[in-house]
């Protein structure tokens, strides 16, 4: 039987919520485990050894990070290997990247900060709210991004409006008469921006509005919540599933690695490179308590380097 998919996140997170909405589209059953919205996660840290954003998935002991690769991973278990390999190649990476990147940044300068900080105090106590802001301000410093300062957001948010407005004219999503991952990507940016700014979108976007309405619509399919503890036991009791069978070579397979996202919360992941596809690579993790794990990671925005073999032995 497939494994379920479960999802590691935070109701807030608007990544978290552009897989929300796909598995509502896909009307897929799915079990949640809800983190905190800040480090320490320490589940986090047993199964993707280092990668520290939410979301991130699992299927037994397979390990996904970021959006990119959890999006393809809901499209196979809903259509298919075949629909996940057609997605892989044909959607349009780099408006999805300037959709999670540029936009993404837009949206989140442009909430204003009082109905912010309300709705974050709604869901956690003051103490907690400084040191999330705190968290999130070192992010950044520490990140290779530079969000816009908050006027330049503003115009670039509408602008953005205007555009997908355009782009959606008389069809009903970005990718035609059903949804795509860019469908997705275009849509938890502005639900961060409604959700968080109690705004709705401008009347003058008609086609947004009729296509943001349609995806909120979905919901976000069959949830079940269950302990940290319950999915560590099923990577726990779980075997990675075999490694895919399209691979390109890759000279520092099956030696020591680490992958670290280029943008902002730049841990590495490491692990033995196993796996090299044209899109992602899949690194193993020997865990003294969870047995072996194979950890995903895409390779659109993330830097791979070898790790000397006797820093991995002195740190075991
Ligand atoms: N490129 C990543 C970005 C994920 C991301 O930035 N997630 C935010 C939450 S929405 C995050 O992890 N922020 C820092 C944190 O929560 O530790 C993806 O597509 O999954």
């Amino acid at each position: 039987m497939a494994a379920t998919l479960i999802l590691h996140h935070y109701d807030l997170s608007p990544f978290s919520q552009k897989i929300r909405s796909q598995l509502g589209y896909y009307s897929l059953d799915w079990q949640s485990v809800r983190h905190a919205p800040m480090p320490p996660r320490s589940t986090l840290a047993q199964l993707a050894n280092g990668y520290r954003r939410l979301p991130v998935a699992q299927l037994g002991a397979d390990i996904f990070c970021d959006t990119q690769l959890i999006a393809n991973e809901v499209i196979r278990l809903a259509r298919g290997d075949e629909a996940a390999r057609n997605s892989d190649v044909n959607e349009d990476h780099t408006f999805i990247a300037y959709l999670d990147g540029e936009c993404f940044f837009q949206s989140l300068v442009a909430t204003a900060p009082i109905p912010l900080i309300k709705t974050l105090l709604h869901h956690y106590s003051m103490g907690d709210v400084l040191r999330l802001l705190g968290d999130r301000a070192r992010l950044l410093r520490r990140g290779a991004v530079m969000p816009p300062v908050p006027g330049i957001a503003a115009r670039g948010l509408r602008k953005h409006l205007l555009d997908l407005d355009r782009r959606l004219g008389a069809q009903p999503y970005l990718a035609g008469d059903s949804p795509g991952v860019a469908d997705f990507a275009a849509y938890h940016s502005l639900w961060f921006y409604c959700r968080m700014s109690a705004r709705t979108l401008p009347t003058e976007c008609a086609a947004v509005r009729r296509w943001y309405d349609s995806i909120v619509a979905f919901g976000e399919g069959g949830r079940s919540e269950i302990s940290a503890s319950e999915a560590l036991a099923v990577a726990q009791t779980s075997e990675p599933r075999p490694l895919p069978q399209s691979q390109i070579s890759d000279h520092r397979l099956g030696q020591w690695v680490s992958i670290t996202p280029e943008d902002y919360a730049r841990e590495p992941v490491t692990g033995k490179l196993v796996a090299c596809t044209h899109s992602r690579w899949i690194v193993r993790v020997d865990s003294f308590a969870l047995g072996v794990l194979h950890v995903h990671l895409p390779k659109r925005g993330y830097a791979i380097g070898l790790v000397d073999p006797e820093e991995m032995r002195t740190a075991v």
